[in-house]
């Protein structure tokens, strides 16, 4: 899909170079506020343009490949969850070549096809899923739907992928129970806010010790304050800043190696143009961090 991902700096590598596999996703059925997921991908490929080579550590995640793969189709003959086992198939792809999949929402439910990835090419209980988001989406279903942005996190934890959650401000008495009932980590907004004004601030933080050594990183952008990111259906305040995210990822992360992630949620309004690059820069971010996690710089 063009533009692709930091094409102002490197072609798009071929599939079977590329360390990173960057799967636009543009789905948008099941939003609840403001739409626009949709546009996300393409807006945040647009904006990578404006990235630089390097990352925060002077290392270069784009020297080890970048490709960007052609959108999913989003339309579907009797259930969505065609287009998720469509979606499935590209990040397996990525897995057996022990490559990294970087999926770009869409809506938060475009998980789906990770969680159905995951779980055929791993063993229960060898990865986990760190979420950055405002939300839990722990529902059984919302809006009648079972593959709802709402409830895809409980369609990973109802198979066994251990699940930890950050920056969560805004829930339901349903997902507070399902957080419960299946023993959820979680660093919550309002304990980070204490937590951010201690001499230690959040080097001190750490993944459960009994948490699977191997995390897929599942980034909704409304885990952002609505300050920093307007860009979304609904922006909510109290959440992370710039530093934030990056310092949690940085101390959650340590010890494990990291197989995936995506960036959700991202739905550009032409009135904020900042949205879509802070979610490209993210983007880029996690790529180097990935490559740092898993050795490879
Ligand atoms: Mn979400």
């Amino acid at each position: 899909m063009k533009p692709y991902f930091l094409d102002s700096e490197y072609p798009n590598a071929s599939l079977e170079e590329a360390y990173f596999h960057v799967i636009p996703f543009p789905l948008e059925e099941t939003v609840s506020y403001m739409g626009g997921t949709a546009k996300g991908p393409q807006a945040l490929l647009e904006a990578s343009g404006q990235l630089e080579k390097l990352v925060d550590d002077h290392s270069e995640p784009g020297l080890l490949g970048i490709h960007t793969t052609d959108a999913i189709e989003c339309t579907y003959t009797n259930s969505i969850q065609e287009v998720f086992s469509k979606a499935a198939k590209l990040v397996n792809r990525a897995f057996r070549q022990q490559s990294v999949p970087v999926m770009l929402g869409g809506e938060h439910s475009v998980t789906n096809a990770s969680i159905q990835a995951i779980t055929k090419a791993y063993t229960k209980g060898e990865v986990g899923i760190l979420q950055f988001d405002a939300h839990m989406d722990l529902r059984e279903a919302y809006e009648g739907s079972p593959f709802s942005h709402a409830s895809v996190m409980k369609r990973a934890v109802e198979v066994g992928i251990p699940l930890y959650q950050v920056g969560v401000r805004n829930y339901s008495p349903e997902d507070l129970e399902a957080r419960e009932a299946y023993k959820v980590g979680h660093l919550d907004a309002h304990a980070l806010e204490s937590m951010k004004h201690t001499k230690e601030g959040f080097t001190q933080v750490s993944l459960p010790e009994s948490f699977p050594k191997k995390v897929f990183i599942t980034f909704d952008v409304d885990g952002f304050d609505a300050s920093l990111m307007g860009s979304t259906g609904t922006p909510d305040p109290g959440g992370l800043f710039w530093w934030d995210a990056i310092n949690l990822l940085e101390s959650l992360t340590q010890g494990r190696t990291i197989i995936g992630c995506d960036v959700v949620e991202l739905a550009p309004n032409p009135l904020l143009h900042h949205g879509p690059y802070i979610a490209a820069k993210l983007t880029y971010h996690l790529m180097g961090l990935i490559a740092k996690r898993n050795g490879l710089v």
